[in-house]
């Protein structure tokens, strides 16, 4: 069964864009592959966090994961720093990645111009930590949103780059994107993301996720409700794509370029499919949060698991770069 690999930072909420540009894709991936998800906290650290926070962020990533519909029965979660053999890796890929090829990676230019007062050597070698996160579990794909693709793709010159100076050991992993891959934030402008406090977030309860949607910006040409407008450029239609069904699509498209329907009722639908999805996810969240002992079980079982296969790929990579044993 070929192996996919895939990770989430525990920097705050869940939102939509994770929701339809990763996890919801995973939970549908689970039937065709052998899965692992894990948290990433170590890539969490590349940025000021609050340290009082990430435990508890922690788990309920890990735990969000898992209300989702990515059980033990059917996959791997994880936590990143609890097999330490991913950050090993890291310093060997490190040796093979050229500085130039992550001084070039669009996350770290943008990161760089958020945290300027802190523009460290893990936020440059994050994809290194990234691709050692892959290919340390030799997996073939990464369901990922469209901000991850480059990382992907540099894993897969990581990979070739190792396999040319130290013999075929890794595969060159391919990115998968899911129907919706990029979400817009609420500003209707920058990406979906937890640190920029644009989102929405997927645990909220129904009240402030109407309040959010309710402003959240539309096409910037419907200024009036007669005003017809694009659907194309609309990311309130590009989240009903995620959610709605074909009729609702052909509707809402037609209705929005004929101005045969308004904004407002356009986001009354979507928040009622919203809903209907989310509500269930949002009642096993809360049911965990009474039983988070299940969710360190599972972290621990799954990185038990996941230990044992990255020790077997460190055996490898040790003896082709030539280390001493004992
Ligand atoms: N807006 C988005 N649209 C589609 N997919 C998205 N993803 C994130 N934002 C969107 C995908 O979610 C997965 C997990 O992302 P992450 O938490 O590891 O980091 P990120 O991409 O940096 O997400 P954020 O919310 O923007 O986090 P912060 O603010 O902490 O940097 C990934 O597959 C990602 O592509």
């Amino acid at each position: 069964m070929k192996r996919i690999f895939s990770g989430i930072q525990p920097t705050g909420e869940i939102h939509l864009g994770n929701y339809v540009g990763a996890i919801r894709n995973w939970v549908e991936l689970t039937k065709e592959y052998d899965c692992i998800f894990c948290v990433v906290d170590y890539h969490a650290i590349t940025v000021d966090y609050p340290i009082e926070e990430l435990k508890k962020r922690t788990v309920e990533t890990a735990l969000i994961l898992i209300a989702c519909g990515l059980t033990p029965e059917k996959c791997r979660v994880f936590v990143q720093s609890h097999v330490p053999e991913h950050t090993e890796l890291a310093w060997i890929f490190n040796c093979v990645t050229p500085i130039g090829e992550l001084e070039r990676m669009t996350q770290f230019k943008d990161k760089s111009k958020q945290h300027r007062a802190n523009i460290n050597m893990g936020l440059m070698g994050y994809p290194v930590l990234q691709a050692s996160d892959i290919l340390i579990y030799k997996a073939g794909f990464v369901p990922v949103g469209e901000d991850q693709v480059q990382h992907v793709e540099l894993s897969r010159e990581v990979a070739r780059k190792f396999n040319a100076r130290f013999g075929e050991i890794f595969p060159e992993p391919k990115a998968l994107l899911s129907i919706a891959p990029k979400i817009l934030g609420v500003d209707g402008a920058a990406k979906m993301s937890k640190t920029l406090n644009n989102y929405i977030g997927i645990l909220e309860d129904e009240k402030a996720m109407w309040e959010k949607l309710r402003t959240a910006v539309t096409d910037v040409n419907r200024v009036r409700r007669a005003d017809p407008g694009n659907p194309e450029v609309c990311n309130i239609y590009t989240i009903h794509r995620a959610f709605s069904d074909n009729q609702v699509l052909l509707d809402v498209d037609k209705g929005c370029r004929t101005a045969g329907i308004g904004c407002i009722d356009c986001k009354k639908l979507l928040f009622k499919n919203l809903s209907e999805e989310l509500a269930p996810i949002r009642d096993r969240a809360f049911s965990l949060m009474k039983d988070t002992d299940y969710v360190i079980d599972v972290i621990q079982k799954s990185a038990c698991d996941c230990s044992a296969i990255a020790k077997e790929t460190m055996k490898e990579v040790r003896s082709a770069l030539g280390l001493l044993t004992i």
